[in-house]
């Protein structure tokens, strides 16, 4: 049966249900609130990013969804001279240091992080090298999926698939700089995917490992 036996005994009075929907709003207005005044009130900053790094000035400031020490990545792990970019493809296997990823052309791209939790920046001035420059060194002649792997050993986010049509995007970036200057650890140095209009997980920070066209 659909209908409410006693339609006209409502469990919560008008007056009340009026009250929690104020009640809701003010919360909301107090979290919103919090995120743009920052100081004491930023702990009440709910829906905020998260992850440590205020969006304040600098190269790299823009939100953080987890850091390098919450993904437990080291510094020994990322030194230029120890890091290497492993390209699986039908060529076989490649190793690329970031000099020789510097060495290779760079292109930019203006592109925004957009979190499914609930934030998004402006857009971010990425630097790095194409998605499909790294699909052809790796052996694939023809546009390729490709399996990303991050030194991050846990999580949910430390991989990613993209579908060729993303790795064919010209603006689709191995990215090793972003607004001018080299990649915070927190935003994923040595370097990091972006690709566009994609929800931010497929932006996988701190990259070992590309894998085209299968695992
Ligand atoms: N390895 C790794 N990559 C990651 C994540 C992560 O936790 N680990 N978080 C992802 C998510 S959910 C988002 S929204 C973006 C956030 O990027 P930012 O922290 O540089 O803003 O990184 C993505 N890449
Ligand atoms: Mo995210």
């Amino acid at each position: 049966m659909l209908t409410a036996p006693h339609p006209d005994a409502p469990t919560v009075s008008r007056r009340g249900a009026l009250w929690s929907v104020a009640g809701g709003s003010a919360l909301l207005l107090a979290t919103t609130a919090g995120q743009s005044i920052g100081g004491p009130l930023r702990r009440t900053a709910l829906l905020a990013p998260h992850g440590g790094a205020d969006p304040g000035s600098g190269p790299g400031a823009f939100q953080v969804n987890k850091t390098a020490a919450y993904a437990g990545i080291t510094t020994a792990s990322t030194r230029e001279n120890t890091w290497r970019l492993e390209l699986t493809g039908r060529s076989g296997t490649v190793r690329l240091s970031r000099a020789r990823l510097r060495r290779l052309p760079q292109y930019g791209a203006a592109l925004p992080i957009a979190c499914v939790e609930g934030w998004s920046t402006s857009d971010q001035h990425w630097r790095g090298v194409r998605l499909r420059d790294l699909a052809a060194l790796a052996g694939e002649e023809e546009a390729a999926d490709v399996y990303v792997e991050s030194l991050q050993a846990h999580g949910t986010f430390r991989h990613a698939w993209l579908r060729a049509n993303q790795v064919a995007d010209p603006r689709s970036l191995l990215a090793l700089e972003v607004n001018g200057a080299d990649l915070t650890p927190d935003h994923g140095y040595p370097a990091r995917v972006v690709v566009p209009a994609a929800p931010g997980v497929l932006n996988t920070k701190w990259v070992a490992r590309m894998t085209f066209g299968g695992q």
